[in-house]
């Protein structure tokens, strides 16, 4: 049994959950996933892009387009989305005490001017299931709000090898990236932070 380092308003954070070793092989993983399934920058139903480049693995891949957000099973090049790789799952089995693999693995990569406005994740089916989050790379302002739009907010820093686990009560908690510190990690080949969430969908 793993323990949280901290809790943020049910947020379960688990510091250094990565070894450097084990955050090298998942990266060499994620090299491969990006390969079949390149990254992509959204477009949204509201005309911007977003700043935020994906890609996903798994049964399902989450995107937003011109005509909404959703999970679908292929890429937009029309490629079914690579498998989560076994070092994921492992994750997922180790911290999300879920009987249930996931079946989506969304790859966020936030270049220096990437930012994730404040949202919920409300596109899945059964929020009894929790989500989980893998930092890798530079570091990331994370920033936590309420179940309802507005109110007073907490913020943290993710580091790279940090896991973070959100179910419960916290599982439809507004949440948001407001700023990545480029050049805080030597994880990757150039600046940049990625982020892992799984999710159970159907
Ligand atoms: C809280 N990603 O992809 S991960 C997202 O760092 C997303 O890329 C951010 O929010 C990122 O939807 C934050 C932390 C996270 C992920 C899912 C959550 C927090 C969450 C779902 C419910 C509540
Ligand atoms: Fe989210």
């Amino acid at each position: 049994m793993v323990h949280p380092t901290l809790t943020v308003r049910g947020f379960q954070v688990f510091k250094g959950f990565l070894s450097p070793a084990a955050q090298s092989a998942l990266v060499d993983d994620l090299r491969e996933v990006i390969r079949v399934a390149p990254l992509f920058s959204p477009q949204t139903p509201y005309g911007k892009p977003m700043t935020v480049r994906m890609t996903s693995a798994g049964r399902y891949g989450w995107y937003s387009d011109r005509t909404g957000y959703r999970y679908a099973p292929r890429h937009p090049s029309g490629v079914a989305w690579p498998a989560i790789p076994d070092r994921v799952l492992k994750i997922w089995a180790d911290v999300a005490g879920s009987a249930r693999a996931p079946d989506c693995c969304l790859l966020n990569f936030y270049a220096p001017e990437a930012r994730m406005g404040m949202h919920q994740d409300k596109d899945e089916a059964d929020f009894s299931h929790p989500v989980v989050s893998v930092s890798l790379g530079d570091d990331g302002l994370f920033r936590v709000g309420n179940t309802e739009r507005g109110g007073k907010t907490e913020s943290l820093w993710l580091q790279s090898g940090d896991v973070v686990v959100m179910g419960g009560a916290a599982r439809l908690t507004y949440h948001g990236i407001d700023r990545i510190k480029p050049g805080s990690s030597t994880l990757l080949a150039k600046p940049g932070r990625i982020n892992l969430t799984l999710r159970v969908v159907d």
